[in-house]
């Protein structure tokens, strides 16, 4: 049985301009279409509140989900761009770039990193970018039920360079998930009591 941290969500909506004006403590899911963000969120929230999508891209607009009325989830659209005209790529950066810039409360920007083929290029980029405006960082290796040893290996490796925290996880064995909700509860000074998730 998956263990339950949080009681009450609820979808606040989708929003195409950034919700700033949230007063609650923010956290935001980041990273490359299909890399495994909105089944993070689930993961953690043990409900499918978030969209899982086959097809890559799919998620459009910035969703936020407003959790026991402590803390916002928001999980933005992913950027897969191979295919993509550069101005649907601004189209996709501004919104993103002002939310995250203006967010009074935003605690920690979460990267969303595949186990399995570590940092791509447009993550480096986004890195140094989040690295340069000095906003809290930390990556969550994703399907890490998928990878193999060297595959994670070769990861870890690159990820050092970046000197970064990380959390291995998985939304199929839920590994790692206990630690992503320890984080995200000690950031908002919600006492964590692991007596209450057996
Ligand atoms: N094996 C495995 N598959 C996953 C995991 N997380 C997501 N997926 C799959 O990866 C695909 C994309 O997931 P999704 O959450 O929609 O990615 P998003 O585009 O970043 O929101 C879906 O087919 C998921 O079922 C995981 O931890 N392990
Ligand atoms: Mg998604």
């Amino acid at each position: 049985m998956s263990e339950v941290y949080f009681k009450k969500v609820k979808f606040v909506g989708s929003f195409i301009e950034a919700p700033t004006r949230f007063e609650l403590p923010q956290f935001v899911f980041c990273g490359r279409s299909n890399v495994g963000k909105s089944s993070l969120i689930n993961a953690l929230l043990n409900q499918k509140i978030a969209q899982v999508s086959k097809t890559p891209g799919k998620t459009t607009t910035i969703n936020a989900f407003v959790v026991d009325e402590k803390f916002y989830l928001i999980d933005v659209p992913g950027y897969g761009f191979a295919k993509r005209s550069k101005s649907i790529i601004n189209a996709w950066k501004k919104p993103i770039d002002d939310y995250l810039l203006n967010a009074g409360m935003l605690r920690t920007v979460f990267l969303l990193i595949d186990a399995r083929v570590s940092l791509m290029p447009y993550d480096e980029l986004f890195l140094e970018w989040l690295n340069y405006h000095n906003l809290n960082t930390v990556v969550l290796l994703t399907k890490i039920d998928k990878a193999s040893q060297s595959q994670l290996a070769l990861t870890k490796k690159h990820l050092q360079k970046f000197n970064l925290q990380y959390i291995q996880t998985s939304s199929v064995s839920k590994k790692g998930i206990d630690r992503l909700a320890q984080l995200i509860m000690q950031a908002c000074d919600i006492s964590f009591n692991l007596e209450l998730f057996s």
